[in-house]
């Protein structure tokens, strides 16, 4: 089992014993490791007595709104004066799954506002320096992982329930592809072997995050393997791009193109994937790679983005179609990588 540095944990223990009003935020657009992480977190506090808030900045996908605790979330875009009194009376702020103020986007400056002690509970490298205190784990595939291992320290392990462990699966089970990638060590599955003997319902979960979409997604999934993706067999590599006139025909709801990234890894022999999606003022870019090839470098020297070294993601202000460009011109620069 991971151990964290015992300094820290007893500082998050006195922060905690000091607190009554925890305000837990995680990043702009949450997937299933940041909800998990910050259910599992924020119920385990609630059942220690404290009043627990979780703010999103933006609102996040339905498959995800099943999860135990999910109606303690509130989403920041439409309920700004709610989340500054939250943030005006919390006594302690967690950042979850993120590692810079801008992921929270337009919610950040009201979060930061606050004069709670802020904590850092993360999994992506090179945090920026925003936190009085942190705990960074890149080596671990999910925050939630790192939410199990915190709250074992603490000494909270038998606050660990059903419905604890069912978030904190979902987020594991969610950020590592069903334990596809990020989970090559054993520690991960002593984990998992715990969280499932508190009885979770996990081929339930498989289900409710995975056989959860609509009938419109689907067929943009199948738009996007027939008509959009673009194979480079000399690179090994492949990419899918989308335009908003795209997403609106195929009536897009927010997490629809989630996982789209993957779809070509499905082909012999890719080793590097990208997805552009056409935003209102911007270009959204996802890469992923398998093995040693570093998306975060990627996307840290030519995106200004970055993330871990096989997923990682950036926003670039050119058209779509310069965008992708930039990158297929980019390829023979990392030829050798890619072979
Ligand atoms: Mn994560």
């Amino acid at each position: 089992m991971k151990s964290l540095n015992p300094n820290d944990v007893n500082r998050l223990k006195e922060l905690l014993g000091k607190s009554q009003n925890v305000l837990i935020t995680t990043h702009h657009n949450a997937d299933g490791d940041a909800i998990g992480s910050t259910l599992g977190m924020a119920l385990v506090l609630k059942y220690e007595g404290k009043k627990v808030d979780i703010v999103t900045p933006n609102n996040y996908p339905h498959f995800l709104k099943w999860m135990p605790g999910s109606e303690m979330i509130k989403v920041y875009r439409g309920n700004e004066a709610e989340v500054k009194t939250l943030a005006d009376e919390a006594d302690l702020l967690l950042c979850i799954d993120y590692n810079d103020p801008a992921r929270l986007k337009e919610a950040a400056g009201t979060i930061f506002a606050s004069r709670a002690p802020v904590v850092l509970i993360d999994h992506h490298p090179e945090p920026k320096d925003f936190y009085s205190l942190g705990f960074s784990e890149i080596d671990l595939g999910s925050a939630s992982e790192l939410v199990y291992h915190i709250l074992r320290e603490l000494g909270l392990e038998n606050r660990i329930d059903k419905d604890v462990a069912t978030n904190l699966y979902t987020g594991i089970m969610t950020d590592t592809g069903c334990f596809s990638f990020s989970c090559s060590y054993p520690g991960v599955f002593e984990v998992v072997a715990d969280l499932i003997s508190k009885g979770i319902p996990k081929d339930d979960i498989h289900s409710l995050i995975y056989d959860n979409y609509s009938d419109a997604r689907m067929r943009l999934m199948g738009y996007c393997l027939n008509e959009k993706m673009v194979v480079i067999p000399e690179y090994n590599t492949a990419y899918i791009s989308l335009s908003r006139k795209e997403l609106e025909k195929f009536s897009h709801l927010p997490g629809d193109t989630e996982g789209f990234v993957n779809l070509p890894f499905s082909i012999k022999g890719i080793k590097l994937t990208a997805f552009f999606v056409e935003k209102k003022d911007h270009v959204k870019i996802s890469f992923r790679s398998r093995g040693d090839f570093s998306v975060n470098d990627l996307a840290r020297n030519n995106f200004r983005g970055g993330g871990h070294t096989n997923a990682a993601g950036a926003e670039w202000d050119l058209s779509l179609e310069s965008t992708v460009q930039r990158f297929v011109d980019l390829l023979p620069e990392y030829a050798g990588q890619l072979k």
